[in-house]
């Protein structure tokens, strides 16, 4: 009962949507300061061998660390697109959306649109993670689902002045990045991370690849993945 409650009150604002095509920390102005914005998309094993994925999906780069849980865009429908037949087209997304408190997630199914033809929610429920609080919340389902949502610290390390101080050729006389192999420098600490202290809006998803199935796809060494890649839509 508490599910097609649930399904009816989403299924009002999944009319029409559109993709927004977004770049990397705040480049796509078009979606800047929402958590449109796409910052970084990970995907990897959460553990060598493991039979899990983890997605990790960071929305909105720069938010302050003060900044509550719940301040996910309700009009963003973030996709996570799964290519598992090699032909670059997804076959399977896993949706999120906002919605009073709560991050719900849908999925994994074959969307009804691919391609830059915008999203359209899917109907299969996974579940939900609640982001009204002020402390990190994990969810599992019962099918080995585990969901987050919320503002984690930016793992983007980037000197963004020096950087482009380099770029601008106006770098300091004797700078070496730190942890530059080949700085003969002692004075490793000259460049600092810009990104230290700022948060992302994070989606955090580990699902066991017996929910994904098979792939027949592969990467450069001929070894099966999962071809993955997010896009954020926003309702028009
Ligand atoms: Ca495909
Ligand atoms: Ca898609």
């Amino acid at each position: 009962m508490k599910k097609s409650k649930l399904l009816m009150g989403l299924g009002a604002i999944a009319i029409v949507a559109t993709v927004l095509v977004a770049a990397d920390h705040i480049d796509a102005p078009g979606s800047m300061g929402t958590s449109a914005d796409i910052a970084d998309f990970y995907a990897f094993e959460p553990t060598t061998g493991s039979d899990n994925t983890v997605f990790a999906v960071d929305l909105q780069s720069n938010v302050l660390p003060d900044l509550a849980y719940g301040t996910f865009d309700e009009n963003v429908l973030t996709e996570i697109n799964i290519d598992v037949n090699d032909d670059l087209v997804e076959d399977l997304v896993i949706q999120a959306i906002a919605r009073n408190g709560k991050m719900y997630f849908f999925g994994p199914v074959a969307p009804s649109t691919t391609g830059t033809s915008g999203s359209i929610m899917v109907n299969a429920p996974l579940g939900s993670v609640d982001i009204s609080g002020a402390t990190a919340t994990v969810e599992t389902t019962e099918n080995g689902v585990s969901l987050f949502a919320g503002p984690r610290q930016d793992a983007f390390y980037f000197d963004f002045f020096q950087f482009n101080a380099v770029i601008g050729g106006m770098a300091p006389e004797g700078f070496k990045p730190a942890g530059d192999p080949n700085s003969t420098s002692d004075d490793d600490t000259t460049a600092v991370d810009t990104f230290d202290g700022a948060n992302t809006m994070s989606i955090v998803i580990e699902i066991p690849n017996s929910l994904l199935g098979e792939t027949s796809a592969v990467n450069v060494l001929g070894l099966p993945v999962y071809k993955t890649w997010v896009t954020t839509n926003v309702k028009q």
